[in-house]
């Protein structure tokens, strides 16, 4: 049986520029605001507790966002810095596990079954990450403890910020039950609103369906996914020593659209995104993969080889220009979203 832990920073981005700038502490921050163009365009990519109890929320319109609190300090966001620091923490972290797996940039999963004979010892091992992390990076985090990858995420999210949340393998199905199907990994927007027309809000409602009936509408291998998913089943082993192989942004219009400016003007800024972060993991890239999605979730995406790898930031430009030409011209449906992606690194 295994033991897993998931650890996952709080409030990521917004700590850590509260951690650099004391005069922040106590106030309600909030990052992703465009240094350029003020607070009109773009969205939050995520904001402090303070800010959160006016309602604001990652992926909100920073202007909504300012509407909801004026007085909060909006910040832009500073790629490498967050990449420096998420490397900082997880080489504290890693050391703690006996299997390691980075999730994302302030989240990693350790299975702790061998150095841990049970679950007290495993949140005693916890508590020590957390102080540990506190004390050497000024950072704070929360722990979900499960007997899987699945359990242990959601498990992380429960109690936030600063907490530690045990699900033992018996109390897996009771934990489950209230929480919407949304929590599930791989459940999104779609599969949650689908489910809803369905009258299924709950796992425990999910887990109610025949899995013949989850296979019916959803396709056999997410159908089965979703059936063990909501008794809380998940075999999936930690991926060790996983590098990011592709580093992307993508943004979905308010309305659809035609606009060519509109698009350039989005494709430069998710490329300046993606850039920086790439100079601040110190890659280069080579290829450069575009994705349209036209109204009505028709996704498409087509991708461009260089001769050289390079880590120049109008070639991304250039080349996601030229690779969303075809799709302007070859109809006339307006795009709801774009994506860029830079892949095939070397360092
Ligand atoms: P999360 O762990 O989802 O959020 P968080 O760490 O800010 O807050 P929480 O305490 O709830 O864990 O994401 C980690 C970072 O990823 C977050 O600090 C900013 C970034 N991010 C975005 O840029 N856009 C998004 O929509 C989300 C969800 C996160
Ligand atoms: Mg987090």
């Amino acid at each position: 049986m295994r033991i897993i832990m998931h650890a996952d920073l709080d409030a990521f981005f917004a700590a850590v520029e509260i951690r650099e700038k004391p005069s922040l502490v106590g106030k309600p921050v909030v990052i992703g605001a465009d240094p350029k163009q003020g607070r009109g365009r773009g969205v939050v990519s995520t904001c402090n507790y303070a800010a959160r109890k006016y309602g604001i929320r990652s992926a909100m319109p920073i202007s909504i966002a300012y509407r909801k609190c004026s007085h909060c300090i909006f910040l832009p966001v500073n790629m490498p810095l967050y990449v420096k620091v998420s490397q900082d923490v997880f080489s504290i972290v890693r050391k703690h596990a006996d299997k390691f797996e980075q999730g994302g940039i302030d989240e990693a999963y350790l299975d702790v079954s061998e150095r841990c004979k049970n679950y007290d010892e495993a949140a005693k091992l916890a508590r020590k990450i957390q102080a540990e992390v506190k004390e050497r990076q000024k950072l704070t985090c929360s722990v979900g403890i499960g007997p899987n990858k699945l359990v242990a995420k959601i498990a992380s999210d429960y109690q936030k910020p600063e907490g530690i949340t045990v699900v033992g393998p018996s109390a897996v199905l009771k934990f489950f039950a209230p929480l919407k199907v949304r929590k599930l990994y791989g459940i999104g927007p779609k599969t949650e609103a689908r489910l809803n027309e369905k009258g299924i809000e709950t796992i425990a409602q999910l887990r109610k369906q025949p899995r013949f009936a989850l296979i019916e509408w959803f396709g056999k291998s997410y159908g089965t996914y979703l059936y063990y998913a909501s008794r809380g089943i998940d075999e999936s082993p930690l991926v060790e020593g996983w590098e990011a192989k592709s580093i992307s942004r993508e943004w979905t219009f308010q309305k659809d659209t035609r606009d060519r400016a509109e698009m350039n003007r989005v494709i430069e800024e998710m490329a300046k995104d993606v850039h920086s972060q790439l100079r601040a993991e110190q890659k280069l890239y080579k290829t450069v993969t575009l994705k349209v999605r036209y109204q009505g979730f028709e996704t498409h995406t087509s991708q461009k080889t260089l001769k050289e790898f390079t880590d120049d930031l109008s070639t991304i430009v250039e080349t996601s220009k030229e690779l969303l030409k075809p799709y302007l011209e070859s109809s006339d449906r307006k795009i709801r979203l774009l994506g860029v992606r830079v892949s095939k690194f070397a360092e």
